[in-house]
């Protein structure tokens, strides 16, 4: 028959952890590797510094600026949502997509300062579900020894604790926690094998869904 066959979709996979737990290491060895496993893939990253939402979010984060909480907060939110449906085309044309942080660091962040947690996540919810979250898993103290916290606003341990905290909250069946303090080689061939399965699961039809349902 000449039915169309729809094109596989790609995958929705978001990196999260800790300041300095190697998620933009990891990110670009993860698109390598999915690229030459023959797999269109594109490396995104929230915050979006490029885009005019992005450079007030960057004003804030280098202390060029100062924000309300819940101010910093929506931005943080329409930063990913002025990207959603180039998101969606993306996948749907069968581009695999890692993202460098996304509406975890949202709710972690601003939860671990103090804002309700629920607060935090309505903004959040219609976006793209993840079809896996990996977890660079580490303590904040080590992670501080990584070429030390520069001085990006959130960049100090006892912060980083509380948004460890709220990441743990947040995990449901959808994370793979891996082991970041090990080698780079060992964090990269771990995150490979959790990936390339789901990416054979979303192009033999997994289907997409929306946060937070
Ligand atoms: N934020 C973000 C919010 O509050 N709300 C939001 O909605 C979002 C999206 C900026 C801040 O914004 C907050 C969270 C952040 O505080 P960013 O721009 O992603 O977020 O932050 P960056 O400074 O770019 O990145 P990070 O600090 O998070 O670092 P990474 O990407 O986790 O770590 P990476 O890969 O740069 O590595 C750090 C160092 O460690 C080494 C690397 O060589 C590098 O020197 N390293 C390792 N060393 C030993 N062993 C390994 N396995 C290593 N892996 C990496
Ligand atoms: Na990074």
């Amino acid at each position: 028959s000449s039915e169309p066959t729809a094109k596989p979709r790609g995958a929705l996979i978001v990196v999260e952890g800790l300041d300095r737990s190697g998620k933009s290491t990891q990110c670009a060895k993860l698109r390598s590797f999915l690229e030459s496993s023959g797999h269109p893939t594109e490396l995104w990253r929230f915050p979006d510094r490029e885009t005019s939402v992005g450079q007030m979010i960057s004003a804030y984060l280098s202390n060029k600026s100062q924000l309300d909480d819940r101010t910093i907060h929506l931005l943080f939110s329409a930063n990913r949502w002025e990207k959603r449906s180039l998101m969606e085309e993306k996948l749907k044309t069968g581009t695999t997509l890692i993202v460098d942080r996304y509406s975890y660091s949202g709710v972690a962040f601003s939860s671990a300062k103090g804002l309700g947690m629920e607060w935090c996540k309505a903004p959040e919810v219609g976006l793209l579900a993840p079809d896996s979250v990996v977890y660079l898993d580490i303590s904040p103290e080590r992670a501080a020894e990584r070429g030390g916290y520069g001085d990006e606003r959130y960049e100090r341990v006892d912060f980083q604790r509380k948004v460890a905290g709220f990441y743990q909250t947040l995990r449901d069946s959808s994370w793979k926690i891996i082991d970041a303090g090990e080698s780079m080689e060992e964090v990269e061939k771990k995150i490979q094998q959790v990936v390339l399965d789901k990416v054979q699961e979303c192009a033999h039809g997994k289907s997409l869904s929306l946060l937070w349902s």
